[in-house]
Parts: C-alpha cells; sequence; structure tokens
C-alpha cells in the first residue's frame, strides 16, 4: 500500500508524483491546500512533525524529503529505471538532485512567497493569521510565513534571489548533454529540475525563453510531451485555485 500526501503537481510534491507516473506505481494521493495550513494540522504533524508535503507512506514506513523520497521509489520499483545504472552516472545525477535542494529550490521558493503570501492570508484578520502560524512546527517556516505576509524583504534579497535563478537556469541551460539532462536516459536529474521549471516559462519568462535557454526551452517541451507528466498535471492543485480566487477576490476589493 502506497500512500502520498501532497499539494499537487508543483515544486517538491510535483517532485514525487512524477516518477509514481512515469513508471505507473497505484497509490493514493492525499491532496492538500498548502495555503490554507492542511500541512501543520495536528493530524498532519503526527505524520510529519515538519508540517510540511510532499510524504510517502510505504506499508504503514513514512518517508519524508523528495529526492529521498524518490531514490527510494526508484529502488524499490525499479521495472522503469530512473536513475543510471553505472555509479558515476548516479553521482552525476546527484549533483543535479543536490543543487536543486541546496541552491535552485530555496531561491526561487523565496521568489514564491513573496509573490503569494500576503495574497493569500489577506482575508485572515492578524489574529487568526497569527494563530495559524503559531501551529507550524519549523521555526524558520514560521518566519518565512510571517515575513512573506508583510512583504518585509528587502530589494536587496530580492535580487539575490533572483540571481540564483537566473544562474540556476543558465547552469542547466550549459549542463544538458543530450534530450535529458544527464544524455539518453530520463532521470531523477529531469524530475528534479522540472519540479522547479514548470511555471518559469510564464512568470519568469526574461530569465526561459527561447533566446536566452534555447536548450531549457527545448527539454521543457519534450518533457511536456512525457505521458507521465501529462498525468501528473492533471492532477489538481488546491493552492493555486484557492489563490487564483483569493486574487480575484483582492481585485474586487472584497475581503471575504
Ligand atoms: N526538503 C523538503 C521540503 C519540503 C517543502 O518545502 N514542502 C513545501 C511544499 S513544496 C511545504 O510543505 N510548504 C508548506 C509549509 O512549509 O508550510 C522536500 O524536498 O520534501
Amino acid at each position: 500500500m502506497l500512500e502520498l500526501y501532497h499539494g499537487g503537481p508543483g515544486a517538491n510534491s510535483l517532485k514525487a508524483l512524477l516518477p509514481l507516473k512515469e513508471k505507473g506505481i497505484e497509490f493514493t494521493g492525499h491532496l492538500m491546500n498548502l495555503l490554507q495550513f492542511e500541512q501543520h494540522e495536528p493530524w498532519f504533524v503526527k505524520i510529519n512533525p515538519n508540517g510540511q508535503v510532499p510524504v510517502l507512506v510505504h506499508d504503514g514506513k513514512v518517508l519524508t524529503e523528495s529526492t529521498v523520497i524518490n531514490e527510494y521509489v526508484d529502488e524499490t520499483f525499479p521495472d522503469v529505471p530512473l536513475r543510471p545504472q553505472d555509479a558515476f552516472g548516479r553521482a552525476k545525477m546527484r549533483i543535479w538532485t543536490k543543487f536543486v535542494d541546496e541552491y535552485f529550490c530555496p531561491a526561487l521558493s523565496f521568489l514564491g512567497w513573496h509573490a503569494m503570501i500576503r495574497t493569500a492570508v489577506q482575508h485572515l484578520s492578524p489574529e487568526e493569521f497569527e494563530a495559524r502560524v503559531a501551529r507550524i512546527p519549523l521555526k524558520e517556516q514560521r518566519d518565512k510565513w510571517r515575513e512573506s505576509a508583510a512583504q518585509v524583504w528587502l530589494p536587496e534579497q530580492l535580487d539575490e534571489w533572483r540571481r540564483k535563478v537566473r544562474s540556476s537556469i543558465e547552469r542547466m541551460e550549459q549542463g544538458i548533454t543530450g534530450p535529458w539532462m544527464l544524455g539518453s536516459q530520463f532521470t531523477l536529474a529531469d524530475v528534479s529540475l522540472f519540479s522547479m521549471l514548470i511555471g518559469m516559462p510564464v512568470r519568469y519568462a526574461d530569465i526561459v525563453n527561447e533566446k536566452d535557454s534555447p536548450r531549457v526551452i527545448e527539454w521543457y517541451a519534450r518533457m511536456m510531451e512525457r505521458p507521465g507528466v501529462k498525468a501528473t498535471l492533471m492532477i489538481p492543485q488546491p493552492g493555486r485555485e484557492f489563490l487564483a480566487a483569493r486574487q480575484k477576490a483582492a481585485a474586487h476589493g472584497s475581503q471575504s
């Protein structure tokens, strides 16, 4: 029995969903609305004390950390392999997944939170917001929710995160070695990078575009043709729908 708690096809949740779909593995998905703080509810914090998704539960065994989940899934369900067969290839793959986790994802995440959290929570009174934030187990996540809602990040900080995002795309552009990141085999390196890239040709068109990053654009188009990717992107993303509704309400001056 395989279960995945996730927020739909975006960021780290997308990263954990994609291999399951690529491999055609049956699983029970528990879809959560992250912008309504469902991941901090006591029942979920019992499953993941960090109060974050994705979380994989395999026969009662709980695993967190999307990159670790993906390696576990690939090792446990090897029929459609998503890691190179040789040790050097797997090491090269991990250089990309580590780069995403330590450099690309954090920069992109701060920019994303800056762009969306204020709108997502402005219908809450300060007391309601604080009550929700108080339940967040990790201090750094409490800070991130508070700071992004209050829009306190400085232009220099935002510029630095944008620089890191741009340099991540440049690194990809130079690093693609074949149809896929590592050449002929589609691997977890593609999965990790695509999970960050998914909205970028629209939201970061000044960085991801045919002129500045043509190989990334071609790779992205190949990714979008994969049946596993298409199936994953069909999964709803409640946070995105919730945010669109909040943006509409804000545009009409409504707090309801
Ligand atoms: N290192 C973790 C990070 C997980 C993570 O940042 N999850 C985000 C969604 S992409 C989350 O749950 N955010 C909601 C929150 O922290 O309140 C992983 O790769 O799984």
